[in-house]
């Protein structure tokens, strides 16, 4: 598994042929290239790809660049009854399910994450609306998450849902970058509902609508061309681009 890893994330970030461009299909946009903007959205991951090969982590900031108000977007307190109950417990019959392509599938209580190792980290978010903001965020790698289930290596995709609908993919190289987390903290306390609770994801090296709130699933798959619309997320059958690399 660790290698396996290893190797992974060094052809996903090592050269355009991981990054789907020459050697077939990695990105899901770049399975359907369907019309100009495909093309683009899928030119633009693999140069990022490139470009991004030495320099795997985003600006971390200290505490004192904290912005003293991050803005909530979209859902901020889904409406959702099974949601709402568990809130209403404090979360403590929450579970998130990994399956798909993993060795070992299992549903993790909030209690069981928090044991995980965590990782705290202090980034700037922005979001595709026009805003960006400085905070704090804490949570265990997911890299850690899909070595403890085991992923299979036919696993290049992993997708995560939340309780509101949305839904998105990611490829290994973010899924298992050391700074893409499952945060349960915020700031210093527990992430606040209006911000995601109980966990929400944290993709840095992409634009806020990547980073979903209220993560309800995660599976790990060969491709993702077969889900929905087959544009690999919620916000790609909207018209935006699946890889939103900053
Ligand atoms: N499930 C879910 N995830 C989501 C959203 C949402 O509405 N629902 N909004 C996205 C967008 S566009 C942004 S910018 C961030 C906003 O996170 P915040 O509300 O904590 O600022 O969450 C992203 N993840
Ligand atoms: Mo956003």
């Amino acid at each position: 598994m660790r290698d396996l890893s290893r190797r992974r994330l060094l052809t996903g970030s090592g050269s355009l042929i991981g990054a789907g461009l020459l050697g077939g299909c990695e990105a899901p946009a770049l399975s359907r290239l369907a019309s100009p903007y495909d093309w683009s959205n899928g030119l633009t991951f693999a140069v990022q790809r490139w470009l991004q090969r030495h320099q795997p982590l985003v600006r971390e900031f200290g505490s004192d660049a904290i912005s003293a108000v991050f803005p909530t977007i979209n859902t901020t307190d889904p409406d959702n009854p099974d949601y709402q109950r568990s809130k209403a417990l404090g979360f403590s019959d929450w579970k998130l399910p990994v399956s798909g392509l993993v060795a070992r599938p299992a549903a993790f209580s909030l209690a069981e994450l928090k044991a995980m190792p965590a990782r705290t980290q202090i980034t700037l978010h922005s979001c595709e609306q026009g805003w960006s903001a400085i905070g704090g965020w804490t949570g265990v790698p997911l890299a850690h998450l899909l070595t403890h289930v085991g992923l299979k290596p036919e696993a290049r995709f992993v997708v995560v849902r939340s309780v509101d609908g949305w839904w998105d993919s990611y490829d290994l190289f973010d899924a298992l970058h050391p700074q893409t987390i499952l945060a349960y903290g915020m700031n210093g306390g527990a992430l606040p509902v209006a911000h995601g609770a109980p966990v929400r994801l944290r993709v840095e090296r992409q634009l806020g609508y990547k980073s979903l709130k209220y993560i309800s699933a995660i599976e790990a798959v060969e491709r993702v061309d077969g889900l929905g619309k087959g544009r690999g997320s919620m916000v790609a059958e909207l018209g935006f681009p699946w890889y939103a690399g900053i």
